[in-house]
């Protein structure tokens, strides 16, 4: 095979009246509320941030919103989840509030992380983590799904057991050492973990042709590790949510790690102080073409599902869910200073 020989991925195929008549109006709209929220949750966060209200990093998930809202629709919360620095909507999905995320983006003692841990390191029950250090994750939700096998063995011990661990990477992490070593053990061990690669092509402000040798990344790498490896286009919910459905399913009966790549798009830059100079505007306009809010949009309007109207109440209740927020930021209290030593593990 010659050196960056790129295939055409074979999307996961999935019947869409069927997986719209399985889900039903009610369930949908609560999803689609789910990706609202996320949007204006981004989109006003990073308004807040340019007017200095929120400091240090901040990378926003606008664009991907229909690849971790279809993954939880699927597995639901109840399962251990982590995922990169790019973390608000993962921390959302899985029931963080609004407002203590705001608070924690603006540093305040009410904060998610106490006002310690700001953009990159929101946190849940099931999540993991927010993760600085690309393909740090990796390791981590190996050794998750690890202690779900490892309690298996411990039928008496008191401990809700989890079905599988979910690991979301970007495709900048495939070339990193951990993803070898994870993937290997995972696979050595039949561990129940999911490998996600959110490919959004660009690693800060490195084009995947430039940076991963083989692609499609899933389908051309699983089998190195004997696992499958499937690709869902990321920008349209219910191939995202069909696919996480046949996966889910196979990991739970097989025990066996799968390598997933999700084709999407990041419509802003990199992170906050990225102007994005590495792509033109045609570029970035033809891709928010497929913005995933207007696909479910327009699949919801041609199943007569929702109405424009409709839609638009929706994004403002959501949009009034997240000024409710930032109002609450604006008033919260900063951290005492005298407690700045607490809970940290070297002093
Ligand atoms: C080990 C390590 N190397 C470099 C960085 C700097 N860095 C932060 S994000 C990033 C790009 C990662 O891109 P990708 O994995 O594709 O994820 P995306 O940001 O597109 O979601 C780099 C190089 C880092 N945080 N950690």
């Amino acid at each position: 095979m010659a050196k960056g020989k790129k295939d055409q991925p074979t999307i996961f195929s999935h019947d869409l009246e069927k997986v719209i008549k399985e889900m039903g109006k009610e369930q949908i709209i609560e999803h689609l509320k789910k990706m609202l929220l996320i949007r204006n949750f981004e989109v006003r966060a990073e308004s807040a941030y340019l007017h200095g209200k929120i400091g240090g990093f901040f990378h926003s998930y606008v664009g991907q919103e229909a690849v971790q809202t279809a993954a939880l629709a699927v597995m639901g919360s109840d399962q251990w989840w982590i995922t990169t620095y790019r973390c608000h909507a993962l921390a959302l999905l899985l029931g963080a509030t609004p407002t203590e995320l705001m608070d924690e983006l603006y540093g305040r003692a009410t904060g998610n992380a106490m006002g310690r841990g700001g953009s990159m390191h929101f946190f849940t029950e099931q999540m993991l983590g927010g993760f600085g250090i690309v393909g740090g994750q990796l390791p981590i939700a190996t050794g998750a799904a690890f202690a779900i096998n490892y309690k298996k063995k411990f039928p008496n011990v008191d401990v809700k057991s989890k079905d599988v661990a979910i690991c979301f990477l970007g495709e900048g992490a495939v070339v990193q050492g951990a993803f070898h070593e994870s993937l290997n053990l995972a696979s050595l061990w039949d561990l129940p973990c999911i490998y996600v690669i959110e490919n959004n092509e660009w690693g800060m402000g490195t084009h995947v042709n430039r940076a991963v040798c083989v692609q499609p990344i899933a389908e051309r790498k699983a089998s190195g590790y004997a696992m499958e490896g499937y690709s869902f286009d990321g920008m349209d919910f219910f191939n995202c949510y069909a696919g996480f459905q046949h996966v889910f399913e196979k990991v739970k009966k097989t025990s066996r790690p799968v390598l997933v790549e999700v084709f999407t798009e990041r419509f802003k830059g990199h992170s906050i102080s990225d102007p994005g100079l590495y792509r033109s505007k045609e570029e970035l306009s033809k891709c928010m073409e497929r913005d995933p809010l207007m696909i479910m949009l327009k699949t919801l309007t041609s199943f007569n599902l929702l109405g424009g109207e409709e839609y638009k109440a929706l994004d403002k209740e959501q949009k009034d869910i997240v000024l409710a927020a930032m109002k609450h930021a604006e008033k919260a209290p900063w951290p005492d200073p005298i407690h700045l030593e607490e809970d940290v593990f070297a002093k």
